[in-house]
């Protein structure tokens, strides 16, 4: 059996995951799903990045062990894939001991081919994405992508030849135009590649939070080259299944981290002397309101949050449809209603709808006896192509869009029989009209399997069918006779809601008109030293960083909050609680229909509350 390989990155579990990890693992689970449907033999992996400073000092931030938060935050990760229906095949942990294994096998893989040598380390480092930068690449003197401060290290380390493999990645990239997709990024690095490649430090010895070096235990493995690997131990290096599987078909990556993989990641395997994978896919960003998501800068969105509202498929939809894959996109929960209200609801849901009811209704569930509409099973077919030659090409995006105007099509054609009417006139042009709308319901419900799978099995179940595989999808071979089950609702519209209304008796007073109350999110949370219930929380604003003291720790365990929006009052005056100056007071926030301290949504730091 053909096989496919398909990875996303793994996480930094140091806060709680945002909208852009859940984009990446849903666009990666269209494509292990497809390619299962087409019968390949799938390695889907997914997991998390769990060494390293940034994590190191996550840990310490709420006073854990740094082995115990990832314990935590990983299962995160793992709880959002299950709740988006991602079909992973491996959900791997850096910290798991066949990682270790095989991260020490391969650092002695490049020791044996001499291209690892010990030296010191002057430079810059940016801890947020664990990344060395020289000081031309450096914005306003911070870190080009998070715009925080860098710090200067100097150090002794074990550096890796990179430089040797320039011209081989180089060429590599001029040879095969799809090695890095889309085209912008490939030309981005083919440019930074015309710059002489320096050599990569690969050791760190200012802290411990890694895999010790097996030639040298002061010595822990850079968390890039401990991360990377990850890639070759998911699929068991080096046994049998490895062989199977590696090449990976696709590594699928988002935009901050595309040097990391074309240029680092290929010079490592190029030094161990194993293939370079087949596809590096660079997808863009999520952004809100014209910003990254971004764990860092605390604008996260909670997609968990979200697939609860709007159904996970909802999501998944959004998601891929929205934002035009290997492009930047943005999310609005505005523009997730409209998707849902106006193309699964009104479009999609109608059409199946009317079809299934239609068949209930009129023909007792039975599909009627009738004549397949060839020209319309043409067209379908042809749209189908498209869309699986679209989703061979990675393009997710116009793939759905192609599916989708199937959907489209046939509210179209169904309006036109009007079998409502035409049952009395012209049953046999009515039972024609619903054999193909029937059809027709069976083609999306497998064409769109890979993208809301949820959605079509309930629809495969009404439509008493199993979906077995892609091979077949566009044929219209529901036999008249065939008997489908009670039409259910897919989805369901979803109104915005209307703002409360204020109860009688409650008016807003000028008094209360003077709190300056504030948005704002928490960037950090500890326990107050020496109290039960403080906790110190640090807000962020707009343009300042304010720390709050609140009695909370009995109900907010401190990582819960870190990336969560509070709200407080920020013109009182400062108190000090246990020693701690608090300069503001956190109040309740309402998300909702909930009341609580914080909430998930995001609206921009310092936001005033009116
Ligand atoms: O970079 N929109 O981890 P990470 C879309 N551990 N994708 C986004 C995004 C956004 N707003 N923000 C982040 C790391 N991502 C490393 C990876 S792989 C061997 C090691 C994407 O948690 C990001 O581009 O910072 C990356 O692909 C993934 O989420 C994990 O990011």
């Amino acid at each position: 059996m053909a096989k496919f390989y398909i990875s996303t990155a793994i996480d930094y579990p140091s806060m709680a995951p945002h909208l852009g990890h859940a984009y990446e693992k849903v666009c990666a689970d269209v494509l292990a799903r497809f390619k299962r449907l087409q019968g390949f033999e799938v390695h889907f992996s997914t997991g998390t990045d769990e060494h390293g400073l940034k994590i190191q000092r996550s840990a310490e931030r709420i006073g854990k062990k740094p082995k115990e938060f990832v314990d935590l935050m990983s299962s995160k990760f793992e709880k959002l894939c299950d709740k988006l229906n991602i079909s992973y095949d491996d959900f791997i942990r850096t910290t798991e001991k066949r990682h270790i294994e095989v991260a020490r096998l391969i650092f002695e893989k490049l020791g044996q081919t001499g291209d690892v040598y010990k030296g010191v380390y002057d430079g810059l480092y940016c801890t947020e994405c664990e990344t060395f930068y020289p000081e031309k690449e450096l914005v306003d003197g911070k870190c080009p992508v998070h715009r925080q401060k860098v710090e200067r290290l100097k150090e002794e380390c074990y550096f890796f030849r990179m430089s040797k493999y320039q011209n081989k990645i180089l060429r590599h990239i001029e040879k095969n135009p799809d090695f890095i997709q889309p085209e912008g990024r490939r030309n981005e690095i083919l440019s930074r590649l015309k710059e002489p490649l320096k050599d990569l430090c690969i050791s760190r010895t200012d802290f411990d939070w890694g895999i010790p070096l097996p030639i040298d235990g002061k010595h822990i493995l850079y968390v890039w080259a401990d991360a990377l690997i990850n890639y070759l131990t998911t699929i068991g290096y080096p046994t049998d299944k490895f062989k199977k599987f590696w090449p990976a078909d696709v590594h699928l990556i988002g935009k901050d981290i595309s040097w990391h993989h074309c240029v680092i990641w290929s010079s490592l395997l190029l030094s161990t002397g194993l293939q370079l994978p087949k596809k590096i896919f660079v997808h863009g960003f999520v952004t809100y309101k014209g910003e990254k998501l971004s764990k860092s800068k605390g604008l996260v969105i909670d997609p968990i949050h979200l697939a609860e509202e709007y159904s996970v498929d909802a999501l998944r939809y959004f998601l891929v449809r929205e934002i035009s894959f290997g492009q930047d996109g943005a999310f609005s929960e505005e523009g997730l209603r409209a998707r849902l209200n106006t193309e699964l609801a009104d479009v999609l849901g109608n059409f199946v709808h009317r079809v299934l009811t239609f068949t209930q209704d009129r023909f007792g569930g039975k599909v009627p006896e009738g004549k397949i509409d060839k020209e319309l099973e043409t067209e379908v077919g042809e749209r189908i192509g498209k869309a699986e030659k679209l989703l061979e090409e990675l393009k997710i995006t116009q793939a759905l869009e192609e599916i989708m105007a199937l959907a489209g099509r046939g509210n179209e054609y169904f309006q036109s029989c009007r079998p409502w009417a035409a049952i009395k006139s012209d049953p046999k042009k009515t039972a024609d009209c619903i054999l193909n709308c029937v059809n027709l319901v069976k083609v999306l419900c497998i064409a769109l399997q890979p993208f809301m799978p949820s959605t079509c099995d309930r629809l495969a179940e009404q439509l008493n069918l199993k979906i077995t595989g892609w091979t077949g999808v566009e044929k219209f071979d529901i036999k008249p006779g065939h008997r489908i089950q009670k039409p259910l609702i897919l989805f369901k519209k979803i109104q915005p809601q209307d703002p409360p209304q204020p109860k009688s008796g409650l008016a807003t007073t000028k008094e209360l008109n003077k709190l300056d109350i504030r948005i704002g999110n928490v960037t950090k949370a500890e326990r107050v030293q020496g109290s039960e219930k403080l906790l110190k929380l640090e807000v962020e604003l707009a343009n300042e960083r304010r720390t709050i003291v609140a009695g909370i720790a009995d109900h907010y365990p401190p990582e819960e909050l870190i990336g969560k929006q509070v709200v407080i009052v920020i013109n009182l005056e400062p108190v000090k609680l246990m020693g701690v100056k608090s300069e503001g007071m956190l109040l309740a926030a309402v998300d909702g229909e909930k009341i609580s301290l914080t909430v998930d949504r995001s609206v921009k730091s310092g936001t005033k509350v009116k």
